[in-house]
């Protein structure tokens, strides 16, 4: 009996210190200290043995099953050791490695020539006020003095679209001048305001684009002349070109102006010397303008004996490949992110 528990003892301690995890010690111990293990078998035997060797056994029996507890909890802190070593290898994580850099979005700079045209006239007491981009024949022709039969139709390439459920003629704006249209029919003079927006020509190539922006803007008042226009225009220049500039007013045609002008810029890039940009003339065009023409005012039944006004009109994307070094305007419509990239500004500014 002593001999097997020793052997027993033996064979136990040996097992635990194989094994290589929790469940193949909790094998161990079902096997020898279970319900049915070696250990308890031969605790339970000991009835059967004289009284003389029973205390002895008793004691070694519990020595073993002592020290085969210490073994076998000693073994399992080592095994939970082990284990969390190896997760924490497998699982490390180098705090220091720079966070993932998060793709920021930036604004188009036609967007931010619109803000910023609106920004500068708005300050100036000119406010933006919009109107539809599908308009009808009166608003976007009629009422701005350009009839049916006249050569001014073909200045700008209309879309048109399917008539409305009455019949009537319905276009895609050529001009955001319909918006005045709409603002003046429902006001008394003073009247002040911008129109910025899209408009449309069915034109493609290098130069034009089927879509484009404009800003447009009027005063309507009484004594409104061409002086206060041509001021007004020099100082919005100056303050969106952000430098002292020469301005020149040229004679024009618009069929909605009498008299109409356009205002050329000293040239930005050769400073007025000639250059490539400005085909050596030291000059840019940039806007048109004029005194709103009487059939106009009559149009939306502004009194023409007690009332004039100016109005002027000019391209978003021309002013923003001027002021941002952009030399072709279809890269603002291929969508390339290279290209906002290249063009965006950090906080506003
Ligand atoms: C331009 C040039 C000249 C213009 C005229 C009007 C209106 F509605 F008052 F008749 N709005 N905008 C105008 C005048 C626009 O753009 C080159």
């Amino acid at each position: 009996m002593r001999e097997q528990l020793e052997e027993l003892k033996k064979q136990a301690l040996i097992d635990l210190e194989a094994t290589q995890s929790i469940d193949a010690l909790e094998e161990v111990r079902v096997r020898t200290l279970g319900k049915k293990g070696a250990l308890t078998k031969i605790l339970r035997g000991l009835g059967k043995v004289s009284a003389q060797e029973r205390p002895q056994l008793g004691v070694l029996a519990n020595q073993i099953k002592e020290a085969f507890n210490q073994a076998l909890e000693a073994q399992r802190s080592r095994l939970k050791q082990s284990a969390l070593a190896s997760r924490l290898q497998a699982e490390q994580l180098d705090i220091t490695l720079p966070g993932r850099e998060r793709a920021v979005g930036s604004i188009h700079p036609v967007t931010r020539a619109l803000d910023e045209i609106t920004t500068l006239f708005t300050h100036m007491g000119f406010p933006p006020a919009t109107g539809p981009e599908v308009e009808s024949d009166w608003y976007n022709f009629e009422a701005l003095n350009i009839p049916a039969d006249h050569p001014a139709r073909e200045m700008h390439d209309t879309f048109y679209l399917p008539p409305a459920f009455d019949g009537s003629k319905r276009v895609l704006r050529t001009h955001t001048s319909s918006v005045q249209v709409h603002f003046m029919e429902n006001r008394k003079p003073p009247i002040r305001m911008i129109a910025p927006g899209k408009v449309f020509r069915c034109d493609s190539d290098v130069t034009h684009t089927p879509m484009f922006h404009q800003v447009e803007g009027i005063l309507v008042d009484e004594g409104v002349h061409f002086g206060q226009l041509k001021g007004l225009l020099e100082v919005f220049l100056v303050r969106f070109f952000e430098r002292e500039l020469p301005v020149r007013f040229r004679p024009s045609f618009f069929p909605f102006t009498e008299p109409s002008a356009e205002a050329d810029m000293g040239c930005l890039f050769c400073n007025g010397k000639g250059c490539r940009i400005c085909k050596n003339t030291g000059w840019l065009e940039i806007l048109g303008c004029g005194m709103i023409h009487p059939n106009v005012l009559d149009n939306v039944q502004i009194d023409t004996e007690l009332y004039s006004g100016f109005a002027f009109g000019m391209g978003v994307e021309r002013l923003a490949m001027l002021k941002y070094g952009i030399n072709d305007l279809r890269t603002f419509f291929e969508n390339d992110i290279r290209f906002l990239r290249q063009h965006a500004t950090v906080g506003g500014e």
